[in-house]
Formats: C-alpha cells, sequence, structure tokens
C-alpha cells in the first residue's frame, strides 16, 4: 500500500487442529506455490496504489466487490487497489496482516469448490485505534471512491423513514467529536471537509449495502450529518459528492473452522479467514462517479442509468424470502437456509410467496426473465455446499424488514391485494424477536432494538392481537402509515395467531 501504509501487527491466529501437514501461512510468499489450478493475484502488489478506501471489512466486501477489483488490477489498472477499514474489530485486519492482505476466495456448489487467492486489498485499518491514519487515507489525493457495506444499521438512520437518526449515540459522539469519529457518516463528513480544504476533489461515495435506493440514503443520512455539522459544508456534500446507487448479490456465510480446514487442504498453506460464497454474483452500479471509475464489467458489474428497478427486485425477492426462511426456519428448527429449503413446505411458500405476493409488485424491467430470476433464486438457496445459518440472516430485523417486507406490504395493500405470506414472514420475525424458540428456550437475538421489542413482547404475552399492537407501534420499523393500518393489523394477528397455535411449520404448510 502506497499512501498511509499501516505498521502490520501480527497476533498470532489460532487457525487448524485438522492432521494435514500445512504448516506455512498464506502470504506473498507462498504464492509460488499454490497448487496448479488455484489462481493468486496476477499483477504486481508492490507497484498497486490505493484508489479505494473501503468502510466494512467484511466477508462480503471480500467476496463481492474485491473480486471484481481484482480482475480489474489484473487487466493492469494497478490505481485501484483496496485499503479495507474495519469499523469496530481488529479480527479482520489481525487475520490479514500476517498474511500481507491475502486471503482465499471459496466458491462452493453441488458441483465442487473453486478457490482463488485475491491480493485487491492492499492494506487494513482498524478505526476506533488509529482514526486518524483513516482519514489521512479517505483524504489522499489518490483516493478517488469510499465505498461502504457498513450493514443496514451503519447508516445510523431510521429504518422506517431513511433520515438520520440524530439521536443515535455514535452521531451525538460523532457531532461532539467531528475530528476523531466513530461512524461512517461520521468519516465520509471529516474526510471530505478535508478534502475540501486541502483543495482536492471530492471522492464518489459508493454504498454496496442492501439498503433501498441505498446511494439516495447514504446522501441523504451524509448531507444532514455534514449540515448538522455546517450548512456551508452540508452544501458542499449535496452539491459536489456522487452517491451512485448499487445493487449487489452475492451470498456469502460466515466462515468457520470447517471452512478453514477446507481451504487450507486445498492451498496447502494456512489461511486464517478465507471467505466461502456461491458461484453466483451480481452487481449493478448507477454510472455516476467523480473522478473515474474501475472498469469492473471486467469482474462482471454492470454501469446502468437507474439501480433502483433492479435494487427493488433483489430486496424484495431476495432478501425478502431469505429473512422469511431465516425467521420461520429458524423456529421451526432448521440451522441452515439449504436444511429449510429441502423441508418442502418452506421451497413451497418462498416460491408462492415470490410468484404471487412479491413479483407483482415489481416495475418492469424490459427484456429480464423474471421467472427465470426466481427459479434460480430458490436453486441458490438449495445451494448444498454452503451453511448459511437462519441464525446469522436473522440479525438486526429491525433494520431489515422494512425494505425486505413492508416495502412489499405497502404495495399490496395501496394495490387492495392479500399479502399473507408476507405477513406470515413477518410474524415470523415478531415471533423470533420475542426471544424463546417454539420448545422455550432462549434465541440469541442480535438486533439494535432487541431490549425494546423483548419487553413489548414479554408485556403481550401469548396474545396475537397484542403481540400485532405492541410492535406495529415501532415507528421506526412501521412508520406512521402502517402502524396505523387495520388491514395489516388484521393479517399479522392472524398469521401470529396460527405461529403461536401451531407452531412455524404447521403455519407455512397452510401457505405453502
Ligand atoms: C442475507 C444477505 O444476511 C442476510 O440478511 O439476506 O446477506 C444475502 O445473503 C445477500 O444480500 C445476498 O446478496
Amino acid at each position: 500500500m502506497r499512501s498511509g501504509r499501516l505498521p502490520a501487527r501480527s497476533k498470532p491466529t489460532p487457525i487448524r487442529q485438522g492432521s494435514a501437514p500445512v504448516t506455512q501461512r498464506l502470504r506473498s510468499a507462498a504464492l509460488a506455490t499454490l497448487p496448479h489450478g488455484i489462481p493468486g493475484p496476477r499483477f504486481d502488489r508492490a507497484r498497486a496504489r490505493v484508489g479505494i478506501v473501503h468502510l466494512g471489512l467484511g466477508a462480503f466486501h471480500r467476496a463481492h466487490q474485491a473480486v471484481a477489483t481484482e480482475a480489474v488490477l489484473e487487466a493492469g489498472d494497478l490505481a485501484w487497489g483496496i485499503a479495507g477499514v474495519s469499523l469496530r474489530s481488529p479480527d479482520t485486519r489481525d487475520a490479514l496482516a500476517p498474511q500481507d492482505g491475502l486471503y482465499t476466495v471459496a466458491v462452493r456448489s453441488g458441483e465442487g469448490d473453486r478457490f482463488q487467492v485475491v491480493g485487491a486489498i492492499l492494506g487494513q485499518l482498524v478505526a476506533p485505534e488509529d482514526p486518524e491514519a483513516v482519514l489521512a487515507l479517505m483524504a489522499a489525493p489518490d483516493t478517488r471512491i469510499v465505498s461502504l457495506t457498513v450493514t443496514e444499521k451503519g447508516y445510523c438512520h431510521n429504518p422506517a423513514t431513511g433520515e438520520l437518526d440524530r439521536a443515535h449515540p455514535d452521531i451525538v459522539h460523532d457531532l461532539a467529536h467531528p475530528h476523531a469519529p466513530r461512524s461512517a457518516p461520521g468519516f465520509l463528513v471529516e474526510a471530505l471537509r478535508r478534502r475540501r480544504e486541502a483543495g482536492l476533489p471530492p471522492f464518489t461515495v459508493l454504498s454496496c449495502d442492501n439498503l433501498p435506493a441505498n446511494g439516495a440514503t447514504a446522501r441523504r443520512v451524509v448531507s444532514a450529518f455534514a449540515t448538522a455539522r455546517d450548512r456551508a459544508l452540508g452544501a458542499f456534500v449535496e452539491r459536489e459528492v456522487p452517491f451512485p446507487s448499487t445493487m449487489v448479490d452475492r451470498i456469502v456465510p460466515a466462515t468457520t473452522d470447517a471452512d478453514r480446514t477446507l481451504v487450507a487442504d486445498a492451498i496447502g498453506a494456512e489461511d486464517a479467514w478465507p471467505v466461502m460464497t456461491e458461484p453466483f454474483s451480481q452487481w449493478v452500479i448507477e454510472d455516476h462517479f467523480a473522478q473515474g471509475r474501475p472498469d469492473w464489467t471486467l469482474g462482471g458489474a454492470r454501469f446502468v442509468a437507474d439501480v433502483e428497478p433492479f435494487e427493488l427486485m433483489k430486496l424484495r425477492l431476495l432478501n425478502g424470502s431469505h429473512s422469511t426462511l431465516a425467521y420461520l426456519g429458524y423456529l421451526a428448527g432448521h440451522e441452515t437456509v439449504s436444511q429449510a429449503m429441502a423441508d418442502e413446505p418452506f421451497a413451497a411458500l418462498l416460491a408462492a410467496m415470490m410468484e404471487r405476493e412479491i413479483a407483482p409488485t415489481l416495475p418492469p424491467l424490459p427484456g429480464f426473465d423474471l421467472a427465470a430470476y426466481r427459479a434460480e433464486l430458490l436453486g441458490r438457496f438449495r445451494n448444498p455446499a454452503l451453511r448459511h445459518r437462519t441464525w446469522q440472516i436473522a440479525m438486526d430485523g429491525s433494520q431489515k424488514v422494512p425494505q425486505r417486507l413492508l416495502g412489499t406490504i405497502r404495495d399490496r395493500l395501496a394495490a387492495g391485494e392479500p399479502f399473507e405470506r408476507l405477513a406470515l414472514g413477518l410474524a415470523g420475525w415478531i415471533r423470533y424477536a420475542g426471544g424463546r424458540d417454539e420448545r422455550g428456550g432462549a434465541i440469541d437475538v442480535r438486533d439494535p432494538l432487541r431490549d425494546r421489542l423483548q419487553a413489548l413482547s414479554e408485556a403481550a404475552g401469548d396474545d396475537p392481537a397484542r403481540l400485532a399492537d405492541a410492535f406495529l407501534s415501532v415507528r421506526e420499523v412501521f412508520g406512521d402509515d402502517l402502524g396505523r393500518e387495520p388491514r395489516l393489523r388484521e393479517a399479522l394477528t392472524a398469521a401470529l395467531g396460527r405461529l403461536l397455535a401451531v407452531g412455524a411449520r404447521t403455519a407455512v404448510a397452510e401457505h405453502a
């Protein structure tokens, strides 16, 4: 990494206890001995420069945008190396720094596995350890894009309205300490301010999170934060900074120790944090950049004038079904997505929900075969080689449900059409968020609103109408309109009634 290089800290990472005698660690020196058929980076990493600072160095970024960027670097455009920033935990840096930033992407399906060692991530930074280093890199002249995968909650917004949540603890902190921020909006605004002061053009902010109109959402929160700091800065962000929207799609389950063993055996070296994914990958990007952009078409991406129809389709069909399967599947005792899909009523519920309740709400995409897309989605969920835990997808429901299920329900209500399957998915979330599974065991619910939702659930007990009313009162999720919508209340009460009376599996079978 040329600019903003950080000292590589290497905390020993316990890796695997397999029996195969793999002793070397994945690193630059190990690339020469990768087994035949396992490609490593085909570009000179020492000559590559950081042109992209990425906030949120999780598995998804490493299996998606970084892989597309690898293709750009391999084609000889060395200006687009990535510096990855973790906004919270040092874990990824601790795993990757001793590996010179190298890691393996394992592409898995019923037909077999493919492995690739990726070198696009030239440096790793941990924001809480050194926010100044992150800001310096974001404000460096070579940095032309700051991309984000910070998850829904990283936008510090109200999920129902998409507006910046001024009471969010990180926003309160960052307004009080704007030069040492914690949040993504705080980092973006301070770096943009520095660039403006230095007479440098702004970078493009490229949201790669699963939010509706993710570019517009990023623009709204970043502009609001900038305006709260200084009106002129807010006007500058509004006027000068491009926020293209993107649709991102690749299923990337959390890596397990078994995955580490599989990868070590395949590549003949220990990789502390490989990423596991599926063959499918899609990236649709609005072509609106301040200072040029990589030719990501080399990595399979597509540039379009308007991403919104793609994004809506993906959020509603894929993520809406995924969340439905996650909540109802978890409640029925299914650990992974593919296990739930192998339980026929679940697959049938999703197929019917997609076809009858979601697809009719989508704007037409000329030339796009929506039926084939739906069928492909069901096939992807069935992928037997991926262990994608329902629990993982169930996380952060209060942040996900609005764009995954509620937008669709809003459209169905407006059209006067039924939506009982969507209501069942929503009821699954409510039942799950209560924190007790169907056998009375505790669920490890991860959600920023967890305590409040559990308190609501306990107060309502097993009365479906009270439970529906309690959750519908959560304005950040349902907004003012849906919270007061009698037809939603009725459908939700009915769905919760079935879930509580007969359990998730039978309730699913009733709607399949
Ligand atoms: C999943 C997504 O964890 C989740 O909430 O629904 O991460 C999903 O796997 C991706 O959006 C697929 O592109």
